[in-house]
């Protein structure tokens, strides 16, 4: 503060010493006089008129000075404040920066969570389609679940009855059909024969007549029921059945063909067309084994059919005689012809160059025409395009004791 007032001092001093010499002789003005003042009167002041006044306003000068410097401090403590502030100010300015980080992440976590619950609700909206999904799944269940007890119901009444077995099986059993009705059976039907060298015991069904002579049924044609086109397996083991009234269609099966046919056999051939005219052939039989081919031995026909298992057509019997012909299925060829007897005629066969019998031809109802003469021949009784209504192939043994 002293030195505030020191410099003040002179540099007033300093303004008084040039006006003075610069003022003396003029008339106070605005435009002379550098200090215009009346407490000078009408002239430019003199130092001592100066020093006069400084002596006179130095106390209030001085105050006022103090009190400038007061001020001047206070601006200055005030500029410092400012400063500072300034200066934080600044610092907040750059403090953008790194704000937005802080508000990007509340934004992100918000856009996050406003995800989630899109997807929520979704999930929501689904699994309550899924829900009216299962829900329906579980009526038609619980639909389904009435209807299978009801049934259930219906079932379990029908057990309380005392079971029927539909097809009635003899009690009498033997080595064939002869062997069983010399024990005593006089009634038709189905049986289990176990011949010489069977492995096991299989169902036949036995005509047995009332002179207690008893066929073995091996063939049987009535109504194109069964598919009678098969391979050479099938006419091993046999296929198709007959039920215990001898109704349906069979070929009871080579091997077993030729195991009741080892010892002295009569075949018989029963043959009606569709206008009710009943035929029959019956040959001395046997058939080979399966290393044989399943041979077809027959001789000495007896009958109304005509022989055409050995004579075959008559005019070419050696094409077409069946005798001492193997066996021959559309997969396994045994004929004498170039071509394959068995896939043009439509079954399995004994089959020459090619036939005069084919009576597991195709099964033609009411002998619809066809072309190729596959259907059940005999042509001693019809004509080869002529296809029969029922066959039934059946043999017992020449000693019935
Ligand atoms: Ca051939």
């Amino acid at each position: 503060m002293p030195r505030l007032y020191h410099r003040g001092v002179l540099f007033l001093q300093s303004i008084l010493l040039f006006s003075s010499t610069y003022c003396q002789n003029l008339m106070a003005n605005t435009d002379n006089c550098c200090i215009l003042d009346e407490r000078f009167g009408e002239y430019c002041p003199t130092t001592c008129g100066v020093s006069d006044f400084l002596n006179t306003y130095y106390t209030d000068v001085d105050t006022d000075l103090q009190y400038f410097e007061g001020l001047l401090n206070q601006i200055k403590n005030e500029t410092t404040t400012t400063t500072v502030i300034v200066t934080d100010m600044q610092l907040l300015g750059t403090k953008p920066q790194t704000s937005p980080q802080g508000i990007k992440d509340p934004t992100q976590k918000s856009r996050t969570m406003l995800d989630e619950i899109t997807r929520y609700e979704r999930t929501v909206t689904d699994n309550e389609r899924i829900i009216q999904e299962l829900q329906d799944m579980l009526n038609t269940n619980t639909q389904k679940i009435v209807q299978l007890k009801q049934k259930i119901s219906v079932l379990e009444s029908q057990c309380q009855q005392p079971c029927k077995d539909t097809v009635q099986i003899q009690e009498y059993t033997g080595k064939d059909c002869q062997e069983i009705a010399n024990k005593g059976a006089r009634t038709s039907g189905l049986y289990y024969i176990k011949p010489l060298k069977a492995k096991q015991q299989f169902l036949v069904y036995c005509e047995i007549e009332p002179s207690g002579s008893a066929w073995t049924v091996f063939q049987r044609r009535e109504d194109g029921s069964v598919n009678f086109n098969r391979t050479w397996q099938d006419y091993k083991n046999g296929f198709g059945s007959v039920d215990a009234t001898g109704k349906g269609e069979l070929w009871l099966g080579n091997e077993y063909i030729h195991l009741l046919t080892r010892k002295e056999t009569i075949l018989r051939i029963e043959l009606e067309d569709w206008s009710g005219n009943q035929v029959y052939a019956e040959y001395s039989f046997h058939l080979g084994s399966e290393s044989e081919g399943y041979s077809l031995n027959v001789n000495g026909y007896e009958g109304s059919a005509g022989d055409s298992l050995v004579e075959g057509s008559k005019d070419d019997s050696q094409y077409t005689s069946h005798a001492n012909m193997k066996f021959s299925t559309y997969d396994r060829d045994s004929d004498k012809w170039e071509e394959n007897c068995a896939e043009m005629y439509g079954g399995g066969w004994w089959y020459n160059n090619c036939q005069a019998a084919n009576l597991n031809g195709i099964y033609y109802k009411n002998n619809v025409p066809y072309e190729i003469e596959n259907g059940i021949v005999w042509v001693l009784f019809k004509p080869a395009d002529y296809s029969l209504k029922t066959v039934k192939m059946k043999i017992r043994p020449v000693d019935t004791a």
